[in-house]
């Protein structure tokens, strides 16, 4: 069934070396790569079908239409949304936080208003709502953790009052690997009538995520975590919620009738898509998504579960080693003895290793843990038991030489 032999002849990259060693690409959680369908689907698209959407009577524009809008389908059947009016394709998860910080901002907050976010987030869904809060006057508050990496949901309570406007929280912390009990976090949230943004860069490459059983207000993810192309993203909006928002940006497509004196709005969800969208991109995101529906994502998240618990273990038994966060999902940070982290990642590079290192866009984060950085090795559908030893023995190699 998961044959990952097969499963890594469909990504071409993975047979390359660097510096004359096999690549061991356990960088994951910054982007994926990407499935010979996926690019070729690009590629195809190019060559034959090419033609702006949404706007040609000619014959090629209406292909590039359908293809554009049957991604979207694929998406809202991907996501389990009710209807495909509350999928809206952005650059990414950071621009469609943005856009919702914008317009929900515009809209709903104003001065003295709370927005919650929680400690472990990336800048991209906290910025955003610092400038609202610096927009609006009002005021950012922030969820705590344990010191192993869990949201205190009982704080978490205390937080949420009548000025409290929206909740912002990551489904999985690409840092700690923790996966937040999200469900609760809208329960809550809806018990006083606050709709909720869950960032889901992380979660939907790895689990099955659904909104209708999620019950989110918003979600945000982003194509190329997930085998898709740069460039593509998606907001989740719920439908009511979405048709109380202003637009985002204005120009084409947005809209339904334009005079120099006033302009009326298109319906949900071009209000939202000024401009020309990367079709191309699209249409690679929905051909990403077939790909991982016919794996599975029940057999893709037992893989790298496997792949998880077997890392941890081998890197456990290592002196010095200390692993941050509790790791639920295909992350794991983590820091040996005192080898700076960027010296442990270069020098792991050099054995044909790719991690992230640094802060991981989460200096808050770090500030909470104490720690400038840690070295990040995350997994994906095509990752082997092989791979985490050559880290294993690639960590051990790097404290040999210390
Ligand atoms: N939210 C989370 C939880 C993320 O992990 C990331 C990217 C983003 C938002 C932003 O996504 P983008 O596609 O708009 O850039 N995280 C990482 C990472 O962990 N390493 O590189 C990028």
């Amino acid at each position: 069934m998961y044959n990952i032999e097969h499963i890594r002849n469909d990504f071409p990259i993975l047979s390359r070396q660097v510096y004359g060693r096999p690549l061991v690409y356990l960088d994951n959680g910054a982007t994926t790569q990407k499935p010979r369908c996926v690019v070729e689907a690009m590629v195809g698209e190019y060559y034959n079908v090419n033609a702006n959407v949404h706007r040609g009577v000619h014959f090629l524009s209406q292909q590039a239409t359908d293809l554009h809008e049957q991604g979207r389908e694929t998406v809202r059947h991907f996501i389990n949304a009710r209807s495909t009016a509350e999928v809206l394709f952005t650059r990414g998860t950071t621009e469609s936080i943005n856009l919702l910080a914008f317009c929900f901002g515009e809209a709903f907050i104003g001065e003295g208003d709370e927005i919650v976010v929680s400690a472990m987030e990336h800048h991209s869904n906290i910025v955003p709502w610092q400038m609202v809060c610096e927009r609006k006057g009002a005021r950012l508050r922030v969820v705590p953790m344990t010191d192993g990496g869990e949201l205190l949901l009982e704080d978490y309570g205390r937080l949420l009052n009548d000025r409290t406007k929206i909740v912002c929280c990551t489904h999985v912390s690409n840092v700690l690997g923790t996966v937040n009990p999200v469900k609760e976090i809208v329960r809550m949230a809806h018990d006083r009538g606050i709709p909720v943004l869950i960032d889901g860069a992380q979660s939907t490459p790895h689990f099955a995520v659904d909104m209708q059983d999620l019950d989110c207000d918003f979600f945000a993810f982003s194509g190329h975590k997930i085998y898709g192309p740069t460039g593509i993203g998606v907001l989740y909006g719920k439908e009511a919620w979405l048709e109380k928002l202003p637009p985002y940006q204005g120009g084409g497509e947005m809209i339904k009738k334009v005079t120099f004196e006033h302009t009326t709005y298109n319906e949900l969800p071009y209000k939202f898509e000024a401009g020309t969208p990367d079709y191309v991109a699209v249409h690679g995101l929905a051909v990403a998504l077939d790909y991982v529906s016919a794996l599975g994502m029940e057999n893709i998240y037992a893989h790298e579960q496997e792949l998880t618990r077997y890392a941890a273990l081998q890197m456990g038994e290592i002196e010095g080693m200390k692993i941050y966060g509790p790791h639920h999902d295909a992350v794991i940070s983590f820091q040996v003895g005192n080898i700076h982290h960027l010296d442990m990642g270069t020098l792991l590079d050099r054995l044909g290793i790719a991690v992230r290192t640094g802060h991981h866009c989460a200096e808050p984060l770090m500030h909470r843990l104490g720690i400038e950085g840690t070295v990040r090795a995350s997994f994906a559908l095509y990752n082997t038991k092989e791979e985490v030893d050559a880290l294993v023995d690639g960590i051990k190699r790097v404290m040999r030489m210390f």
